[in-house]
């Protein structure tokens, strides 16, 4: 009877069934089981057997929403009915993502993986203040504190969270685990985290093992011990300070360095082809002096003039003096007009949060897709800044230095999904497909409208779309194909057509589905990155990508963004070595292949706007030192 009921329970979770995980576990108490057994052997079991299907790539980020929401609507019922056991209350956890980011779908994840174990979680949301984790640990006495980061710049922000907690005393009162994409076990234990995991259920065996291990929290939580520990961590701290102090600025010193360095020797070599002939020459597959260069680089070259991240975002003089300046200093073959994420979705009445010195993000989104109202692509909104910027910038790039422009907007879903929320867009895909249909219907029109302006007004060379989400991580091929990719297919990529421009395509993700955006969209341009340790999930790199799109795609990637944030020597040097062994390696594929240029060494993503200056210049020089030889000995 027992197993029957938690098997049913397992399988509304499961199925996704909210009202029916509620309904069985109200059933359940009726019967008299232990609410803690229908938690963990009923609901919480639904949760792994979803986890373990998108671990295995057999369902996806929508499923797992999905699942989540059953599973809490069945919590709600059993909850309060949870005997108190041991020290009266259940392992207390504190969540979020830190500050500076707004990646919360693994967060999410990761939350409901421990509800779904026992704990009682306390989310702080995203873009959370380093303050609030201690404050919130102390004002609960937690157990575990999980921080997720998954850009480069904001994992720092876990580092100083544990230097808080040292200086507070509270450090050994609790666990701390940390995790997100980016974060790796030499990371976390190179901060003084207890722990990290690629996943979310592996994260939760985790804790709720290691909770098991701690002391009774009056214990950990005494004056005493706070005394104790304060005293531990004073000295460790205190050499920390000490060597941070002498770490110099990651981005300004280096740029005064490279246009010093650039006013003394002035253009340094004379190369055959200007920026713009190498560029359409590559994506035309002509013969090329050597394949183009560009390192993702686009926010951060503000510090070039210098003005702050706000700035550049919002002022058209400012974005177009930084990537002048940018292409001119390190001299990149091109630059691409990246400003934000935010700036179809702030248009469509979503607010912004602008900060001085990062990335913006969207936030209070909009509660009801009716108040969706698409407006007319003029001077006032955003994106009409944008294009006016653009063509200010392609004036400098094209006219000044030979190089070209390419500008940058955002694909309907990940416009859609700045706008609501990516958690609600994805849930309602599957249980209010019609809602978000006719919402990426009108949405299409307005990217369209963009698109056509920037073409109209001569305001790029070339025009890339951020089609984000077509990617295994997330969601199937089958339903990006429903929520974006057809749309894409009959009305974004003619508008490209009529103008003659190829289209061309941003996709940061791992597990692409490469079929669908570059065989169906037909797409000419194509910049991705490569995760090695997701080969065995779909990452794909110049050997499985050339070969099978090489013919109608330029593609271009993949020194791996990550690595660029490392600005020491030898960090440096990495991106050197990796920068060489790639172009030695990419060339003879070409070749193999019947192309002689059709590649653009880059980065795979965009360097953050925080990140340092010399890795990007330690690439592009690579490329110019060796990519002349290299390409006649390979093409002749
Ligand atoms: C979706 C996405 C977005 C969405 C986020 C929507 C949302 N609400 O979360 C949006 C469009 C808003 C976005 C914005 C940006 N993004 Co983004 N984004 C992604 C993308 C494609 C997927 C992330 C994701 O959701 N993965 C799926 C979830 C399930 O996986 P996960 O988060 O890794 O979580 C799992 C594990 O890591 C683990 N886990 C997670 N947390 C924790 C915690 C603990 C304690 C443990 C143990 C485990 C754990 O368990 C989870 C589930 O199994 C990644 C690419 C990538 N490969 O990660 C880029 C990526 C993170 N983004 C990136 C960038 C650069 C940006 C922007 C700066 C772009 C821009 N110029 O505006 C902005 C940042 C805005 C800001 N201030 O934060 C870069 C960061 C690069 C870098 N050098 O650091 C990435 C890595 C892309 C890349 N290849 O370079 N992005």
């Amino acid at each position: 009877m027992k197993e029957e009921m938690f098997n049913k329970l397992a399988e509304a979770v499961a199925s996704g069934n909210k009202e029916k995980a509620a309904e069985l576990s109200k059933q359940a108490l009726d019967e008299g089981i232990d609410p803690q057994e229908a938690l963990v052997n009923g609901l919480a079991r639904g949760m792994n057997i979803m986890s373990d299907k998108y671990e295995n790539g057999e369902a996806f980020v929508p499923h797992l929403l999905i699942s989540s929401g059953a599973m809490y609507g069945g919590m709600e019922i059993l909850i309060p009915h949870l005997k108190k056991e041991g020290s009266g209350r259940p392992a207390t956890g504190v969540i979020g993502t830190i500050e500076g980011d707004v990646h919360d779908i693994g967060k999410n994840l990761v939350k409901t993986m421990l509800s779904a174990s026992g704990f009682n979680m306390i989310d702080l949301g995203n873009d959370v203040p380093l303050e609030d984790f201690v404050n919130a640990a102390k004002e609960n006495k937690a157990d575990l504190i999980s921080m997720s980061a998954l850009m480069t710049t904001t994992m720092v922000g876990m580092e100083k969270v544990i230097e808080n907690l040292q200086e507070e005393g509270i450090r050994d009162a609790l666990i701390v685990m940390v995790g997100g994409a980016p974060v790796s076990e030499e990371f976390a234990e190179k901060i003084g985290a207890d722990s990290t995991h690629p996943d979310s259920m592996t994260a939760s065996d985790w804790a709720t093992n290691a909770v098991k291990k701690l002391s009774p929290a009056e214990e950990r939580w005494s004056d005493e011990k706070i005394s104790v520990g304060k005293v531990k961590y004073r000295d460790i701290l205190a050499k920390k300070k000490a060597t941070s102090e002498k770490t110099k600025d990651i981005g300004l010193e280096t740029a005064k360095e490279i246009i010093d360095e650039f006013e003394k020797v002035g253009v340094k070599s004379k190369e055959e082809m200007t920026h713009i002939d190498r560029v359409v020459s590559s994506l035309g597959d002509k013969k090329v002096d050597r394949l183009p260069v560009y390192p993702l680089a686009c926010g951060v070259l503000r510090k070039f003039v210098p003005t702050t991240y706000r700035e550049y975002t919002i002022n058209p003089e400012a974005f177009a003096q930084s990537a002048y300046l940018g292409v001119k200093y390190m001299d990149l073959d091109m630059f691409v007009g990246l400003a934000d994420l935010s700036i179809t979705s702030a248009d469509l009445g979503c607010d912004v949060s602008i900060p001085d010195e990062d990335t913006p993000a969207s936030v209070g989104h909009l509660d009801d897709y009716e108040k969706i109202e698409i407006p007319e692509v003029k001077e006032g909104t955003r994106i009409y800044e944008l294009i006016q910027a653009s063509k200010l910038a392609k004036e400098k790039l094209n006219k000044g230095l030979n190089a070209p422009f390419v500008a940058f907007h955002e694909g309907p879903l990940l416009t859609l999904t700045q706008l609501m929320g990516a958690d609600r867009v994805l849930m309602d895909m599957k249980t209010n497909p019609d809602v978000v249909l006719d919402a990426v219907d009108k949405i299409t029109d307005f990217v369209c409208d963009i698109s056509e302006k920037f073409f109209e007004e001569d305001a790029c060379d070339g025009l890339c779309i951020d089609n984000l989400w077509s990617n295994n991580v997330i969601m199937s091929e089958d339903d990006y194909w429903n929520f974006e990719g057809k749309f894409v297919k009959d009305r974004h990529v003619p508008l490209f057509e009529k103008y003659n421009q190829p289209y061309m395509i941003h996709s940061c993700a791992d597990h692409v589905h490469f079929d669908t955006q570059i065989k169906k969209f037909g797409t000419g341009l194509f910049s991705y990155a490569y995760y090695p340790k997701l080969r065995h999930k779909g990452s794909k790199n110049y050997a499985d990508l050339i070969p099978k799109y090489g013919d109608m795609c330029c593609m271009m990637g993949e020194v791996d963004p990550i690595k660029f944030m490392d600005h020491s020597s030898e960090g440096v040097q990495a991106i050197e070595n990796d920068t060489e062994e790639l172009l030695k390696s990419v060339l003879p594929v070409l070749k193999e292949n019947g192309l002689q240029s059709k590649f653009v060494m880059s980065s795979g993503c965009e360097i953050p706007p925080g990140g340092p200056l010399n890795s990007v210049k330690a690439m592009v020089d690579v490329v110019k030192k060796i990519g002349p030889d290299l390409q006649k000995e390979t093409m002749g």
